[in-house]
């Protein structure tokens, strides 16, 4: 055979060999008479949420108690202040401290610390977290002691303590969005009332240290894409019902936070009706100042069909609190933040 010819019959050969091969790779177990199933829609990459530890936010919640009443002007607002604000510098890219002086409905000066830490604070695409950090200056609601100021261990300081315990795990681990934790101020010093409903003017003296952002935001043209408050959250057994205002200024919003907690299995504690109306707590300047839509998870009580029966009273101390909602709460919160894209 002529030279040329034996190459072509070499080739021919190799390539018959590499064809055969390649359909013997193909084939599947039964012979290739079934197609390869189709495979299932592959999820993304799972997201990893850090964990929320209770233990650490009740000793968050514990360590703002010890400071005693922390009502703007006490000692221990200034002591638990500088508190917060050291805790959360090593955490945050920044922290940011607003200061002034606000008027109270009865005509008081008091001194105003907001302290917003911020994540990733070059990013347009955020998420805000709030909860007030001061606490009632009397106890309207107790039968004794009604003018000396409450310790707040429930209102004020649960949210606080999850909040804490979610910057301490932003520190670890990054969501994709950007993420602002704003400790109001002066939410607390409204005119006692009893009526649930009072007047346009005796409702903005509460939230003092929210609207005085809302006039000054910590950065200009903040803002942010939806605000999700913590108040009252951390009683035992506490029941979080879908809030009015929140359902007419962020119902997307509160659909997500519920589903999320429903999902990780806190039903117990996220109810799927609407029980009530806060008219006023930091969520409605948010909303109505800001526009930015915010959502309030405060805790409701079936028996008071209001508030918890400690709410601005002396028995707002830390017997109250409840590692279990602690949880539910920071979990659910976390779920919602680390999955924003
Ligand atoms: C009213 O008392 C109308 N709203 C509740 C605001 C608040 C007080 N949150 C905590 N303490
Ligand atoms: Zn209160």
């Amino acid at each position: 055979m002529p030279r040329t010819a034996v190459r072509i019959v070499a080739i021919a050969l190799g390539a018959l060999l590499l064809a055969a091969l390649l359909l013997k790779s193909c084939r599947t177990d039964n012979g290739g008479v079934t197609p390869p199933p189709v495979p299932k829609e592959e999820p993304g990459p799972a997201v990893k949420v850090p964990t929320f530890d209770a233990d650490s936010a009740y000793a968050y919640v514990k360590r703002q108690v010890d400071f005693g009443p922390r009502n703007p002007g006490s000692e221990g607002h200034k002591a638990c202040g500088d508190w917060l604000v050291a805790f959360l510098r090593p955490l945050a890219d920044t922290v940011i401290e607003q200061t002034g002086t606000v008027t109270a409905f009865n005509g008081q000066k008091l001194p105003l610390r907001n302290i917003i830490a911020s994540w990733a604070p070059e990013k347009k695409d955020r998420v805000l977290l709030l909860a007030h950090w001061d606490t009632r200056p009397f106890a309207d609601k107790d039968e004794t002691r009604k003018n000396e100021p409450i310790l707040g261990a429930n209102d004020g300081g649960s949210g606080v303590g999850v909040l804490l315990e979610i910057a301490r795990r932003l520190k670890e681990q990054a969501p994709m969005v950007g993420v602002d934790i704003f400790l109001t101020d002066a939410e607390d010093v409204g005119e006692p009332s009893d009526a649930i409903m009072a007047g346009e003017n005796s409702l903005l003296t509460w939230c003092l240290g929210s609207q005085y952002w809302a006039r000054n935001p910590h950065v200009p043209n903040y803002t942010a894409r939806y605000g999700i408050l913590l108040d009252m959250c951390g009683a035992a057994e506490a029941t979080f019902y879908r809030e009015q205002l929140s359902m007419q200024f962020a119902p997307h919003v509160v659909h997500k936070v519920w589903k999320a907690g429903q999902e990780l299995g806190h039903e117990r504690y996220f109810r799927n009706e609407t029980k009530y109306f806060v008219g006023i707590d930091d969520h409605v300047i948010v909303n109505r100042d800001m526009r930015i839509p915010t959502i309030d998870i405060i805790g409701y009580d079936e028996g008071t069909k209001a508030f918890h029966p400690s709410w601005h009273t002396h028995k707002d101390d830390l017997s109250v609190i409840d590692k279990a909602t602690l949880l539910a709460v920071g979990r659910t919160v976390m779920h919602v933040l680390y999955h924003e894209r």
